[in-house]
């Protein structure tokens, strides 16, 4: 039989992930069926660029009707942990829930309720996991994980030096730099926002020179920049500060944005001088820490200095490390000297949010928590562990997870394991039987956003559009919306005011919020744009009316020191910017047991955990550690062969590529592998996380890279 384009329906979705993109997709369905998923295909301009979807986004139909799809409620039926479940009905799965939350809730209290809902939906303005702390907070509170996975160490910078988290420009602003600084920064891969490898695309055929600075030869670097200058991780605060210190021996700071704008740049000179401490930051202090010529450093400088404007852009890998605060804190003042904050084609060098497009849509309250209790989200494990008697606040005895898989996706698996292990009860909302949902009791199979109807905004508010996403198609086997869950549980638990709104009224409720004024042509095209009257660049008002909108910081201006960290006296998190190596670095103990450090950053075949086992994503590239030939030989190493990597929390086992397209003395692997572990207890996997170590940075932020470790052959 003929199929012609008329007997497909084609609507408008969206993958909501927290992967960097949010991308227009459409769905082509016949007989109710989606037969393929196809993407924007406009050609797009710098004001409209195009929202293409990449791999996994097109990949989706496998993930929806992927033959290992949860797909009907589920009680544990073995050991915990151990993924055994036999099949219940919705109700004994709701009752369950509800008698046990009853249970926890009188014997220990609310807080012994731990919430570890994750980012799975987040992007969503209806079906994500607010819910689920409304539901705890109304039923008593929980004991709530605080600190952004992805930028804590970003929103410390910048919150000290700007005053706030919106600093990042608008993407298509990139087209007006002279000069790109990808700085541990991999859009190519690493999405940030949909259409900035597009913008930068163009802004390479304009001529506009771009510079890539990571320890790994990214995709990025590779297609995108002229010049690689890799560098040892954690070390890149070293090489701004002697950027810094070129900069004011030639003379080439911008004095006019300094006095106007500028706070403390006096003191961070004196650190760059070497006034205050007596060691100069020169290109040579630099060059023995870095990894990174001297020539090079002065050479870059100068560039930055006298390109104007310049984007400094860095990515958050770097940020996601011991003391990820202080490069962006370096980074901003650099940005800060050369006057590049606040104009079009700069940047403020830390990464951020741009619009707040979130504040359109309105969604459910979240009452505050009646516990009052949190804790930093990078030692969940530790404060099960440990509890009150370790001086944590609360005894955890139960957890609830929605659209999360911590266990996976934070550093110190083993750890989370034996926390899990000892559990009272817990329950997942799941789409896949995901390494954290195998430690439930109760196991709810939930919808996808394609078999759903909601708004979308863009990832970290960068991209001034929304999407809209249809229902496509009739949820899969016996699975519910996570928000239909939560009701029916609330009215088992006598939570009668938890919703009252039908779905339909809710995303009536959220448009009506939203400024979008053609709602049926915004269901129908997927896309709506808000109106612009020029490129959007953050902090652009405070310095062109600084005395009118001065910055929220004490001061009102960009501050490169800072009385607030000076009062917290804390070594670790000193007042000006500065290079603090730590446990990580190659100078520490740790070093001779673990010579080599591990980075971790995202893969193009995931988003985080998600898609790891849809098989067409698979093909694009076999899961492997990045190690370079110089260490791979002195190991015995051949690209292909497996290998055991262990560090002091833990092993994996995963296949070498050898390859020089990460530096001596570095390895690599891609984050979101599901942990698998063998007899034995090790992670056959290679899941990075087997190896990283838990526990925030100074500033609260996830160590997930910069961790050191040691390879060895697998010998067969
Ligand atoms: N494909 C895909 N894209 C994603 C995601 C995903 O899961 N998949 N996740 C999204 C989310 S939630 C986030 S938060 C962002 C994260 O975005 P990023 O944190 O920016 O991405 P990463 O790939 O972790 O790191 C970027 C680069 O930093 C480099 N790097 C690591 N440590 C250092 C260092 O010390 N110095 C320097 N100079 N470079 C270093 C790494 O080699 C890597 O190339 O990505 C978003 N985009
Ligand atoms: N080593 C290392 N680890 C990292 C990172 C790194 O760079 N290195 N990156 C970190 C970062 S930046 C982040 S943001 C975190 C992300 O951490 P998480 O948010 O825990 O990671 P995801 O893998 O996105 O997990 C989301 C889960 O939600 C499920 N899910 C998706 N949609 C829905 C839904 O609608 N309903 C329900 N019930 N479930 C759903 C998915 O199947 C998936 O298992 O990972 C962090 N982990
Ligand atoms: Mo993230």
């Amino acid at each position: 039989m003929e199929i012609r384009a008329q007997d497909y329906k084609v609507v408008p979705v969206a993958c909501p992930h927290n992967c960097g993109g949010k991308c227009l997709l459409k769905a082509h369905i016949r007989n109710g069926v989606i037969e393929r998923i196809s993407t924007d295909e406009e050609r797009g301009e710098a004001a409209v660029p195009p929202l293409r979807g990449c791999a996994r986004g097109r990949a989706y139909r496998q993930r929806i009707y992927a033959p290992d799809r949860l797909q009907y409620p589920m009680l544990r039926d073995g050991r915990r942990g151990e993924g055994k479940f036999r099949r219940i009905s919705w109700d004994e799965a709701l009752d369950r829930v509800a008698e046990g939350m009853a249970r926890i809730k009188m014997d220990y209290g609310c807080a012994s309720i731990m919430n570890m809902s994750s980012s799975g939906s987040v992007f969503a303005c209806l079906h994500n996991p607010s819910w689920v702390f409304r539901l705890l907070n109304m039923f008593g509170g929980q004991t709530q994980l605080v600190g952004n996975i992805s930028n804590e160490a970003g929103n410390f910078a910048a919150r000290y030096t700007y005053g706030t988290t919106q600093i990042t420009n608008e993407m298509n602003g990139l087209e007006n730099s002279k000069l790109i600084i990808l700085w541990g920064w991999d859009p190519a891969v690493s999405i940030h926002s949909t259409s900035t490898t597009w913008h930068i695309m163009r802004s390479r055929e304009k001529g506009i020179r771009i510079i890539a600075i990571d320890p790994r030869y990214t995709d990025s670097a590779a297609a995108l920049s002229e010049q690689w200058v890799p560098i040892r991780p954690g070390t890149d605060a070293a090489m701004l500060a002697a950027m810094a210190y070129v900069i004011l021996e030639e003379g080439l700071e911008d004095r006019v944005f300094l006095d106007r704008f500028v706070y403390g740049f006096q003191e961070y000179s004196d650190y760059v001088t070497g006034a205050a401490d007596g060691a100069p930051k020169t290109p040579q202090w630099a060059e023995l820490l870095t990894g990174v010529a001297a020539g090079t450093i002065t050479e870059i400088a100068r560039e930055y200095a006298t390109s104007k404007p310049a984007a400094l852009m860095s990515g958050m890998g770097p940020g996601r490390s011991p003391h990820g605060e202080q490069f962006f804190r370096a980074a901003a003042a650099l940005s800060a000297m050369t006057g590049n904050v606040g104009i079009l084609g700069g940047s403020a060098a830390i990464p951020g949010g741009a619009f707040n497009t979130a504040r359109f849509f309105k969604g459910p309250k979240v009452p505050s928590n009646p516990t009052g209790i949190s804790i930093n989200i990078n030692g969940w494990a530790e404060a099960m562990l440990k509890g009150k008697e370790g001086g944590y606040p609360s005894d955890i005895k139960m957890v609830y997870c929605v659209a999360g898989n911590l266990l996976n996706q934070l550093g110190n698996i083993n750890k989370g394991v034996e926390a899990l292990s000892k559990l009272d009860f817990m329950v997942v909302h799941e789409q896949f039987m995901t390494p954290t949902a195998r430690f439930a009791d109760v196991l709810l199979p939930a919808t996808t956003s394609f078999e759903r109807e909601d708004v979308f905004h863009p990832w970290a508010g960068i991209g001034n559009y929304a999407l809209y996403s249809q229902k496509v198609i009739e949820p899969m086997h016996e699975c519910k919306n996570d928000l239909e869950i939560l009701t029916l549980l609330a009215q088992r638990l006598g939570l009668e005011d938890f919703n009252d709104k039908t779905e339909p009224e809710w995303l009536d409720h959220i448009l009506a919020g939203s400024g979008i004024e053609d709602v049926e042509e915004f269901k129908r095209s997927g896309l709506y744009r808000f109106k612009m009257s020029r490129p959007h660049v953050a902090l652009q008002e405070n310095i062109e009316h600084l005395e009118k909108t001065p910055l929220k910081t004490p001061t009102g201006k960009i501050e490169l020191y800072s009385s607030r960290l000076a009062e917290q006296n804390n070594e670790e998190l000193p007042p000006i910017p500065s290079y603090i190596p730590g446990w990580e670095s190659d100078q520490s103990a740790e070093a001779g047991n673990y010579p080599l450090v591990l980075l971790t950053p995202q893969s193009k075949k995931r988003c985080h955990s998600i898609y790891d086992n849809i098989p067409l994503l698979q093909e694009i590239e076999p899961h492997t550690m990045w190690i370079n030939p110089r260490d791979a030989a002195q190991r015995g190493i051949h690209d292909g062969d497996r290998t055991r990597v262990r560090s002091k929390v833990g092993k994996t086992h995963v296949t070498a590529r050898v390859t020089e397209r990460i530096m001596p003395g570095v390895v690599s692997i891609d984050e979101g592998r599901w942990y698998n572990p063998g007899q034995d207890g090790v992670d056959m996997a290679g899941s990075a996380n087997a190896l990283v170590q838990d526990g925030p940075s100074p500033g609260g932020a996830a160590r997930l890279n910069n961790n050191r470790v040691e390879v060895e052959k697998v010998l067969a």
